[in-house]
């Protein structure tokens, strides 16, 4: 391998045509793609987390407007910093200062409310590509060198793709690997654009690759966008993990320092939603920092309770349900394994870290273990019949430096196997995949009792791995079969046993062992209820 390689980086979305086709700037977007139908940031910040004392890095072909209002706190001092590994100079872009407002910007006086993911957290803005939009392997080590060793960034967001073969094997990808998995970072990284498959950096194993949403209603995103780079990889692995809102965005600009622009549109341009997870990330890892738990700040744990608390009923590209509650869509594509919540994400790392070995009663939590060599581990989880378990389990892979070589670990590489037993001793999930390195499980439970989760490692390797769980309960009086509504099915379960007296009649809601007008009265309560994470139609 040549020491420095150069490539072609495309911007991953070619900001000035874009912006100006769109429809009029709407108020508050940026806020609005951050509520409880986008990525859900704001109920985390309504808890008082900003991000602040974490650094996040952009990797991009440009660099951030550093001294745009946005970044400014009140004292007029910018926290958003810019550097250039060309030798081609600092030059400011609009698509990079709007990537870096999404993440960190503070409101200006004319935008008060235009407030980013992580408003506390200050962002370092490295320049990759040349004049000519070349970069090389030696400006991308010398950038991450300088963010993540020299200012201590542990969450990088990108804002270029590459065309090279998405498989994985990339220098650029094994770089990515390598300091996530030495340096313990978070990769936010894109599916990208206008390709068939994903993209290089979205075939990182360690990353967090993300795809982008459009709007379905003002401030509803539950689309996946039209240009957004679909799954699996070349090499067969399931990328993107996440998505997030794209579209309507109001984002700091570079052609003032007051300068702002409605970005995004019904593609669902991943440089305007990869943002969304680096500052959920961010987030966490602010909320991390003030717990006593040396683990919650992992860049495995936070990847696994990201991936695991998404919202996965999101319509395909191409407006289709994508029937989350079956056992085989659990991951799709178009939407990965669904759209990031920033507040379940948060609920879930602030849990209980659970121990393996022992009897877990809590109705969620994560850990952060090392695995030895064929080792096994086991968590035993009580549960009831009709709830769901969702548990994910990630590790990274592990890549070598040595001098500008990046190598990846030898084969086989580190693999765990997830196996999941119902209380009767029944396999209810198993797989032994070793392509991927993570795996998540959404499945209805039809027993009440102990589960046991058994990790099983493959190999003769040692690696730290996260997990995260949560047992979903049913809708109330969502009798079986379960349908995520309670409508007139459910109905026909009160009518089939009306006026039957005796004990454990399931239409007896009250408890007084007959079934009669109480009854009804009060499953009206419900009527109509829906867990919108699974019901379809
Ligand atoms: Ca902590
Ligand atoms: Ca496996
Ligand atoms: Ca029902
Ligand atoms: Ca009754």
């Amino acid at each position: 391998m040549p020491a420095n390689i150069r490539n072609s980086m495309i911007c991953a979305i070619a900001g000035a045509a874009l912006w100006a086709a769109l429809a009029a700037p709407k108020a508050y977007a940026i806020a609005e793609s951050t509520g409880p139908d986008g990525s859900n940031v704001r109920a985390v910040q309504a808890l008082g987390q900003t991000g602040e004392g974490v650094n996040v890095g952009l990797v991009s072909a440009r660099n951030t407007r550093t001294t745009h209002e946005a970044f400014k706190d009140p004292n007029g001092v910018s926290h958003a910093f810019s550097y250039d590994f060309t030798g081609d100079g600092i030059e400011f872009s609009g698509h990079d200062t709007r990537m870096a407002g999404e993440v960190i910007s503070r409101g200006d006086y004319t935008h008060p409310d235009y407030i980013g993911v992580a408003p506390g957290a200050d962002i370092h803005s490295a320049r990759i590509a040349d004049n000519s939009n070349q970069t090389t392997n030696a400006f991308l080590t010398d950038a991450l060198d300088e963010l993540v060793i020299g200012q201590n960034c542990r969450v990088i967001v990108t804002g270029v793709q590459s065309d090279d073969n998405a498989d994985g094997n990339s220098v650029w990808t094994k770089i990515y690997d390598y300091y996530a998995y030495q340096y313990d970072v978070v990769f936010a990284t894109a599916s990208g654009n206008y390709a068939s498959q994903v993209t290089i950096f979205g075939d990182a194993y360690n990353g967090i690759t993300t795809g982008g949403l459009r709007v379905t209603d003002p401030d509803v995103y539950l689309r996946v966008g039209s240009g957004t780079n679909s799954g699996p990889t070349v090499d067969g692995r399931r990328k993107p993990d996440i998505v997030a809102p794209a579209q309507n965005q109001t984002l700091p600009s570079s052609e003032s320092d007051t300068a702002w622009r409605t970005v995004g549109s019904d593609a669902g341009q991943t440089s305007y939603a990869v943002p969304h997870t680096a500052g959920v990330a961010a987030l966490l890892l602010g909320a991390a920092d003030q717990t006593s738990d040396p683990d919650d700040n992992r860049s495995e744990a936070i990847k696994a309770v990201i991936v695991n608390s998404t919202f996965p009923n999101i319509n395909d590209k191409n407006n289709n349900p994508t029937y989350p509650a079956e056992p085989n869509n659990i991951w799709h594509g178009d939407r990965g394994y669904g759209r990031i919540d920033a507040l379940r994400a948060y609920e879930l790392l602030n849990a209980d870290k659970v121990a393996e070995g022992g009897d877990i009663t809590q109705q969620k939590g994560w850990a952060y273990d090392t695995m030895t060599s064929y080792g096994q581990h086991s968590y035993s989880v009580q549960a009831e019949r009709n709830d769901r378990l969702v548990l994910t389990v990630t590790w990274h892979r592990e890549i070598t430096k040595n001098g500008p070589m990046f190598t990846e670990e030898s084969a086989p590489k580190f693999n765990l196997d997830v196996t999941v037993k119902d209380p009767c001793d029944t396999v209810i999930f198993a797989e032994t995949a070793t392509l991927d390195n993570l795996e998540k499980v959404d499945v209805l439970l039809e027993k009440t009792g102990m589960y046991e989760i058994t990790l099983d490692n493959t190999t003769a390797k040692s690696r730290g791995y996260a997990l995260a769980f949560e047992l979903v309960e049913p809708l109330v009086y969502d009798f079986e079969p379960i349908d995520y509504i309670v409508d007139t099915g459910d109905l026909l379960v009160i009518s089939d046993q009306w006026l039957l007296q005796g004990e454990a009649l399931e239409a007896d809601l009250t408890g007084d062992e007959k079934v009669d007008f109480e009854d009804f009265a009060e499953f009206t309560l419900y009527w109509l209820n829906v867990n919108p994470a699974y019901y379809n139609e």
